[in-house]
């Protein structure tokens, strides 16, 4: 299949493709560089070492004898996202090229701009360039089991039928977000289930939960790392929590700890959006699946991270709850259904507690590295109070 990856370059784009081009398809990709250039901004870095895009296309040539067609540029440009579909006329589309982080989307208001217009625009200039020039392409697009938020009802996959004065409809399933980030998902499934209704395109929306981890097995294998950030603004919990126990710091769960989210490793998450690519919706259909494997509070992370450190590395890990910068219920009910990708065919290929022994050996050995962001570890990004920047000006974000 010839497949395009929006969004290459990122924690999810560069082992996907490593995984695509290892089972025979045909792999291009494009990038904007925005996470690289925006994480430098809060004086951070990847923990990982990772390669420029050139440099990863000239190993995977010399290791595998295959080719990664590359382009620099903005879904959110029109002419560079119809240029770019009209060269490659792609089978199927991965749509990963959006601004994911929430912390940075609640740092002002430019950074709340930045990530509502450059995510809602881009996903609504890629609809008009595949009904344009390739209607039958499949796009596999990621949304956020954050768009959900965390009703006291179970949550469906997408759509719900309810009874509402003696009527009966399938409906989609309402929405509470939590930060303007997972607000913009929001947003684009809403245009997504639009044009579809509009122009029959076929689309699965993958609402994914937080993703943990360093490796996959093709990562592994070739050293070529993907990026592993940690830092408040850009690093997600379990692989904060990890850090945090290699360089002796507290591991910080937010608040009480008791929020609960559905987490799932980076080779899962993988393994998942390539069933979603091998097994496309049928033409004019709108999917919609949850993917995660299981769901944890945050204290239950911290504690399981802190025993294996203990236990592999001889750590003393400390626990220390900190104030929290969200706005986010810290109790609350949480069970989302998770069923359609098991009866695709995904099982789960590791057990937490082992994942969480591969990370740690992979931030052990680069253990300068996770060093040097020990000063950007601690949260700073709180929502509720003002970064102090309020004009539209997205270079202006020094704030640390
Ligand atoms: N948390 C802590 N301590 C930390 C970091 C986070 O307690 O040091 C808590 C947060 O308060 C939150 C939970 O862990 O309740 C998850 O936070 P996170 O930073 O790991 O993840 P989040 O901001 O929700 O976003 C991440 C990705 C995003 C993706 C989302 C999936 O950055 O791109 O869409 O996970 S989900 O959370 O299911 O919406």
């Amino acid at each position: 299949m010839k497949i395009l990856i929006l969004g290459i370059d990122g924690y999810i784009g560069w082992p996907l493709a490593l995984r695509l081009i290892s089972r025979g398809h045909t792999v291009s990709g494009a990038d904007s560089l925005f996470t690289r250039k925006r994480v430098k901004e809060v004086n951070s870095d990847s923990l990982t070492p990772i390669l420029t895009m050139e440099e990863r296309i000239g190993k995977i040539k010399e290791l595998w004898g295959k080719n990664i067609e590359y382009y620099e540029g903005d879904v959110s440009d029109a002419s560079f996202i119809y240029d770019l579909i009209e060269r490659i006329k792609p089978d199927a589309i991965v749509h990963l090229a959006e601004q994911r982080s929430a912390p940075y989307s609640m740092l002002g208001l430019s950074q709340a701009t930045e990530t509502l217009t450059k995510n809602m625009i881009g996903t609504l200039n890629l609809v008009y360039a595949m009904k344009d020039i390739v209607p039958d392409c499949h796009l596999l697009k990621l949304g956020t089991m954050g768009e959900y938020g965390t009703p006291n009802i179970d949550i469906p996959e997408g759509f719900f039928e309810i009874e509402y004065n003696g009527r009966k409809d399938n409906l989609p399933f309402p929405k509470f977000a939590g930060s303007w980030y997972h607000w913009s998902k929001v947003h684009d499934t809403n245009n997504l289930m639009f044009a579809n209704k509009l122009w029959n395109l076929r689309i699965t929306d993958v609402m994914q939960g937080v993703v943990y981890g360093t490796r996959i097995k093709e990562i592994h294998e070739t050293k070529l790392y993907t990026r592993f950030d940690v830092d408040e603004v850009w690093g997600t919990a379990l692989n904060r929590f990890c850090t945090q126990a290699v360089i002796d710091e507290p591991i910080t769960p937010y608040g009480k700890g008791m929020q609960r989210r559905g987490f799932l490793s980076l080779e899962d998450s993988i393994n998942c959006l390539t069933i979603g690519l091998e097994k496309p919706p049928s033409p004019g259909e709108y999917r919609v699946y949850n993917q995660f494997d299981e769901h944890y509070s945050v204290n239950e992370l911290a504690e399981i991270t802190a025993r294996t450190a203990n236990a592999i590395l001889g750590k003393n890990c400390k626990i220390e709850h900190v104030e929290n910068p969200r706005v986010e219920k810290e109790e609350h009910y949480y069970n989302p259904e998770h069923s359609k990708l098991k009866s695709l065919g995904y099982k789960r290929s590791r057990e937490l507690k082992d994942d969480i022994v591969n990370i740690l050996e992979d931030i052990q050995t680069f253990k300068d590295r996770a060093e040097n962001l020990r000063n950007v570890i601690k949260p700073k990004t709180f929502w509720r109070k003002s970064s102090g920047i309020t004009k539209n000006n997205p270079d202006s974000i020094q704030v640390h």
